[in-house]
């Protein structure tokens, strides 16, 4: 174990527009943080077209690139920075298969979802992909980590 006991990991997971719409943002955090990931940083937004493609960059020659950004500037999104031991692995595993009837039952995508066009969630898929996601979408000091403290709240 490294730093804080964990090895100080970070992740971008961000809920897509569809998770907003159905309401499934409380649900979605609370398995992040039950499966022992610690949020440190969270907004609620809607995404411009420009912020949306560069995050998307890679995918700019696929046929589905315009209705993806599309399906991402159609309304709110809530980007967030979880932190915790292998939380890059770990996630993308939690999310299940782009394609969601390939994806497990007990996962987030194949519990909670039917169209890869609506796939509720992104995460990275790689430490070096979440450290260039993290700062597109995050100012440093949007970020704040924290460590369980002694004191008795109740
Ligand atoms: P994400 O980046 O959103 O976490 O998804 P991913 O790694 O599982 O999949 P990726 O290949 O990066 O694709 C990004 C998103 O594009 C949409 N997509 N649509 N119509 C299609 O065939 C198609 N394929 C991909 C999905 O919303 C996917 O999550």
């Amino acid at each position: 174990p490294g730093k804080n006991g964990l090895n100080g990991e970070r992740s971008f997971v961000m809920l897509k527009p569809d998770a907003v719409h159905r309401k499934m943002i409380g649900e979605i955090m609370n398995k992040l943080e039950r499966r022992g990931f610690k949020l440190v940083a969270t907004k609620y937004m809607k995404a411009s077209r420009d912020l949306l493609q560069k995050h998307y960059a890679d995918l700019s020659r696929k046929a589905f690139f315009k209705d993806l950004i599309d399906y991402m500037a159609s309304g709110p999104v809530v980007p967030m920075v979880w932190e915790g031991l292998n939380v890059v692995q770990i996630v993308r595993t939690m999310l299940g298969e782009t394609v969601p009837h390939k994806s497990a039952p007990g996962s987030l995508r194949g519990d909670l979802c039917v169209d890869v066009g609506r796939n509720i969630i992104h995460a990275s898929d790689s430490v070096t992909s979440a450290r260039k996601e993290i700062e597109l979408w995050f100012h440093p000091a949007e970020v704040t980590s924290w460590k369980p403290c002694s004191i008795e709240w109740i």
